[in-house]
């Protein structure tokens, strides 16, 4: 908890306006720039001088806009605004996606304002490669962005690619983000229009000593909600929520939990008592799975050492006690939302990076390729497009979030080439025809396409494994080896991409050379 973060919100709640214009202007003096004409300073900035040069872009950009255009379904007084909510590490356990042991009751009520998607997938089943790819709309293996060293603000194959934030803020947004968006350690204040600063959060105390099982870290707090990071987050986009606007906005609300450690206030464990408690179904043993997927699946050693020390239940105890922290979070911004003066006028998306293993497959965390790992909640919410309790069984992976959002908004698509088709059709008619499948990469040139019927992954090795979800919701029988099948993997795996380029950082190499450890190495940096 120590090396936790949190945002300064307190004194910012009070500055309202001001603070914006004093960021601004902060802004483009960092930058090298006076308030005034932007464009005709831009050319003195030194090219060396990434965020300068960042900066004078976005006001070049702003300067150029075209005046808003409503998109057909809004009201007439200017484009949509964006609630989007971003969470970290929640599997489907919620109510709404059919999960009944957790206490989800306001995602419940969220996810009953728009349209489900019920077969969403994640890029990569890690923090910053899933992030990176749904803000710049670039798949792993076409950036080398694979693991959470990977520092996607200095990779070159992104280059000066904008992300999704910093697109709108080049189109007249005024954008706020808050929490984490970007992976912890790779935020870039300067896509926004203001992104509070952090700080560390002091220590909390906790009644319980043993902190967790190897590095699954879990205990309850001795604290109030208020002292929680989300808490401020949400503090800081209700602040946002509640102000007059000149332009249309996007909040990011980054939400942390249930990322562990899982450490909440003791009330939400006591929710969840143990002796009522039920665990997830573990596939008994591995004999089915390719030499790559039973190292992925053992990786890190967490299940058995579950089984010995006995603490399998408290660990899923804990995980579902910080889905109801987060849910009461959510719960404050909603309530928010729906007394705030933006409410008919404002679209909201709900993304999670990436689920959680808890067991099964015996395997703990996220970095593999099946189901709970790969599948998360998302909504939209798009007034006047979307009918509430709407839902979508197409298979759709995150990087068709920029290009919808384009398409809502009716930008333009940012310089790189999107790899991700707009859904929008699909908001609109959640029947409709779709042809894609999901697709999640986990580190280099291992694969996983998901279609509404299969699963087929294949490792860099050549395993493969395919599942008929139709027959085997929980990925048990293999059937990769039955020859049956032969033209169905060809079929399948010409969705998988055609270039893995090489891992770029460090730490990417680490769990590369380490063979079995992928899921340890992963793990480092994971904040
Ligand atoms: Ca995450």
């Amino acid at each position: 908890m120590n090396k936790t973060t949190v945002r300064n919100f307190s004194t910012r709640a009070r500055a309202g306006i001001d603070r914006r214009a004093f960021v601004k202007t902060a802004a483009l003096a960092g930058a090298g720039l006076a308030a005034g004409p932007a464009i005709a300073r831009a050319a003195k900035i030194p090219a060396k001088d990434r965020a300068a040069k960042r900066a004078a872009q976005n006001a070049a950009a702003q300067a150029a806009a075209p005046d808003a255009t409503p998109v057909a379904g809004f009201d007439a007084t200017g484009k949509p605004n964006v609630l989007m909510i971003c969470i970290d590490d929640l599997r489907t356990w919620v109510n709404c996606l059919g999960y009944s042991q957790a206490k989800t009751p306001n995602i419940d009520r969220l996810f009953a304002m728009g349209v489900t998607l019920t077969r969403a997938y994640c890029p990569a089943p890690v923090c910053n490669p899933s992030r990176t790819a749904l803000l710049t709309g670039l798949r792993p293996s076409t950036t080398g962005v694979y693991n959470n060293g990977d520092d996607w603000r200095v990779n070159k194959i992104i280059g000066d690619a904008p992300t999704l934030p910093l697109w709108l803020t080049r189109h007249g947004y005024n954008t706020f983000g808050a929490g984490k968006i970007y992976h912890d350690n790779y935020r870039r204040e300067s896509d926004w229009t203001e992104y509070p600063k952090y700080e560390t959060q002091k220590a909390l105390p906790s009644p319980e000593s043993r902190a967790g099982v190897l590095d699954i870290k879990f205990r309850p707090l001795i604290a109030k909600d208020s002292d929680m990071v989300d808490h401020h987050t949400v503090d800081y986009c209700i602040d946002v929520l509640n102000r007059k606007h000149d332009k249309p906005f996007l909040i990011g609300c980054g939400l942390h939990k249930p990322h562990m450690p899982w450490e909440v206030p003791q009330k939400y464990f006591d929710m969840y008592p143990l002796d009522k408690l039920e665990l997830p179904k573990v596939q008994p043993n591995l004999d089915a799975l390719p030499a790559s997927g039973k190292r992925m699946a053992l990786a890190g050693g967490q299940h058995e050492a579950m089984l010995k020390t006995g603490r399998w239940k408290e660990a899923v105890q804990a995980y579902l006690a910080c889905i109801t922290f987060l849910d009461a979070q959510i719960g404050r911004l909603l309530d928010a939302f729906d007394k705030c003066a933006h409410k008919d006028n404002t679209i909201i998306l709900f993304w999670v990076d990436h689920g959680w293993h808890l067991g099964e497959q015996q395997h703990w965390r996220k970095f593999c390729l099946w189901e709970n790992a790969a599948r998360v909640p998302v909504m939209w919410r798009v007034p006047g497009m979307t009918k509430p309790g709407a839902r979508c069984e197409r298979t759709l992976d995150h990087t068709g979030i920029f290009p919808t959002l384009c398409d809502l908004l009716g930008l333009p698509l940012p310089p790189q080439q999107l790899e991700g088709a707009s859904y929008r059709a699909l908001l609109e008619n959640p029947g409709a025809a779709w042809n894609r499948p999901a697709l999640t990469t986990f580190m280099q040139n291992n694969h996983s396409v998901r279609t509404e019927k299969w699963r087929y992954i294949r490792y860099k090795d050549g395993g493969e494994e395919l599942y008929d979800h139709d027959t085997d919701p929980l990925e048990w029988n293999n059937l990769a080896g039955d020859p049956r099948h032969d033209a169905l993997k060809k079929d399948l795996a010409k969705w998988f991409p055609k270039v893995n380029v090489t891992m770029q950082s460090a730490g990417a190499k680490k769990a590369k050379n380490a063979g079995k450890g992928a899921n340890a190495a992963a793990g480092d940096s994971d904040e």
